[in-house]
């Protein structure tokens, strides 16, 4: 049984300091992301990009969280547009924009199950607006999805069957301070880039997997490419060195992919914070577009 990709574009940068990010969506389609569907084997439909109007013509009002009333507007449209796609027996692949709109992919793919989710990046994106050092909302989505602090009152931003136990991240590299507290704090799973150091990358996620399947309806794979190395991946807001190498983050989806293959644990998909302003010759989407591939089955052999 063939699966079928359901690619949603959420244009959106509300939830960064550099502009650009709301860009990613036509970067990663123009580095041939459906040639890439098509060599792992699956079915794709593009489903176009949500409309989101520009940060420009609107105001960040709190700056404690800023836009907030704007990132909420395009979540709710993507939650709902992901929860009809698992409904219709689709797999979502969100394309970012920053990462900001997992809040949507999050609320959408853990509207009626219980969920787990594998967190590659670099960074937390686990701060509260009570928290947060620069009011991005782009770090702060797995807080929103789980009602931390003041996002117990914003429900559409609360992702109601994820499960804090199931939550795993993979090869962080640089948390906030009220961060660090708060995941040693959480039953959230952590896996530093030094344990991919010690143990290599396909044993990491292996664990990872086994952590973020157990008992629940299937996985959201949250993919943020400054999580690779920037000397791979420039084309992003908050670069951080010492990140996965190309390889690494290859083996990381196809490890993923295994899984899936024998147990049918993949749900849902995003791929964020690709800025084609800042990249070189579009090489970051190029990448961000052949690890969609290698996540949903794309096989050298
Ligand atoms: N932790 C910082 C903040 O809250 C940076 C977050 N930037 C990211 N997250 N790109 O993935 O602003
Ligand atoms: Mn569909
Ligand atoms: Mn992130
Ligand atoms: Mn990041």
């Amino acid at each position: 049984m063939s699966r079928t990709v359901h690619v949603i574009g959420a244009p959106m940068d509300y939830g960064a300091d550099r502009r650009g990010v709301d860009m990613g969506p036509s970067a990663i389609r123009y580095a041939d992301l459906a040639d890439e569907l098509a060599a792992a084997d699956v079915d794709a439909v593009d489903a176009g990009d949500l409309l989101v109007p520009r940060a420009e013509e609107r105001d960040p009002g709190d700056e404690s969280a800023k836009f907030l009333p704007e990132i909420e507007d395009l979540c709710t449209r993507l939650a709902d547009e992901v929860a009809d796609a698992i409904d219709s027996g689709h797999t979502p692949l969100v394309l970012g924009g920053d990462h900001a709109v997992a809040i949507g992919s999050l609320a959408g793919t853990a509207r009626d199950a219980d969920v787990g989710t594998i967190w590659f990046d670099a960074h937390g994106d686990y701060n509260t607006p009570e928290t947060s050092p620069s009011g991005n909302v782009h770090g702060m989505p797995l807080a929103a999805a789980l009602g931390e602090g003041r996002f117990a009152a914003e429900e559409w931003a609360n992702a109601r069957g994820l499960r804090e136990e199931n939550i795993v991240y993979v090869g962080l590299r640089t948390l906030d301070e009220s961060e660090r507290d708060a995941i040693r704090d959480s039953d959230m799973t952590a896996y530093t880039m030094r344990d991919i150091d010690e143990r290599g990358i396909t044993a990491v996620v292996d664990d990872a997997l086994d952590t973020a399947t157990d008992g629940v309806d299937g996985i959201h794979v949250s993919f943020d490419v400054d999580w690779l190395d920037p000397d791979e991946a420039p084309g992003v807001g908050t670069p951080v060195r010492g990140g996965a190498t190309y390889r690494e983050a290859h083996a990381a989806l196809e490890t993923v992919a295994e899984r899936d293959r024998a147990d049918d644990i993949l749900r849902s998909m995003d791929l964020v914070e690709v800025n084609p302003i800042l990249d070189e010759s579009n090489r970051t989407a190029d990448i961000a577009a052949e690890l969609a591939a290698s996540a949903l089955g794309k096989r050298i052999l």
